[in-house]
């Protein structure tokens, strides 16, 4: 069995055992905003302006890697459910069912993307970066888990340079004890099991208009200049 498969057959277990349970919120992600009330899938608003993240990330790139890709994303999600059950559920249910079906791969892809890329602007802000505040329950987290915010970022920026083709890398915790790890294409941290608390989008649609193929430079600017660490610390609160 391929860890892909395995990975999706532990979320699967993970979202049935959560579907019987009252708590709608689980270890490392939530069952929908209000599940009396569903909300249809859209494209949710960027938190700031396209410029906002310049000069480390251009009007342009987020123009088209919010207003083409992300939408691509999540219009393709739209289409494949339309008239089906899952037109009412929240984005983290179709995932879960399109991760345990195996003929559902495109569904995967697109839902997952969607989700990823809603992840993905939260975990910048213009004024980022640097360190999470000292003394923090993140700070103090990442302090055990790596040593100090120094080794963290070094071990994420290898892992983030070390991706080969698209995906994307993660700061995330498992039962308190924060890691990074890297997903391949649409991959997420969900069908894991993990609480995703930040993540960088390492696929070339994310830096190559302002890169180029400088990757590295991109990956130490979201470190030192767009890392939102308050969203971060949220998640770890929540998870
Ligand atoms: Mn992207």
């Amino acid at each position: 069995m391929s860890d892909n498969l395995m990975d999706r057959r532990t979320f699967l277990a993970g979202a049935v055992a959560l579907a019987g349970t009252a708590a709608l919120a689980g270890p490392g992600w939530t069952l929908g905003e209000k599940p009396e009330k569903p909300t249809s899938l859209e494209l949710p608003p960027l938190p700031y302006r396209e410029n906002a993240l310049e000069p480390y990330l251009s009007a342009n790139t987020l123009s088209l890697h919010y207003g083409k890709h992300h939408a691509g994303y999540v219009a393709r999600t739209q289409k494949a459910i339309q008239g089906t059950s899952l037109e009412s559920q929240p984005l983290e249910a179709i995932i879960a069912h399109a991760a345990a079906a195996p003929d559902s791969l495109a569904l995967f892809q697109n839902a997952a993307q969607a989700w990823n890329h809603n992840f993905l602007w939260k975990s910048m802000k213009p004024g980022g970066g640097g360190k999470p505040p000292e003394g923090s329950a993140l700070a103090m987290a990442m302090d055990a888990a790596f040593g100090g915010f120094e080794n963290f970022a070094d071990q994420f920026a290898q892992a983030a340079n070390g991706q080969f083709g698209s995906g994307w890398a993660w700061l995330v915790a498992d039962a308190g004890v924060l890691s990074v790890v890297t997903t391949s294409n649409a991959d997420t941290p969900l069908t894991r099991n993990q609480t995703p608390l930040l993540t960088l989008d390492v696929w070339e649609h994310a830096y190559y208009l302002d890169y180029q193929n400088r990757r590295a430079e991109y990956v130490q600017n979201f470190l030192n200049h767009l890392a939102n660490w308050t969203f971060a610390a949220e998640n770890l609160a929540g998870g």
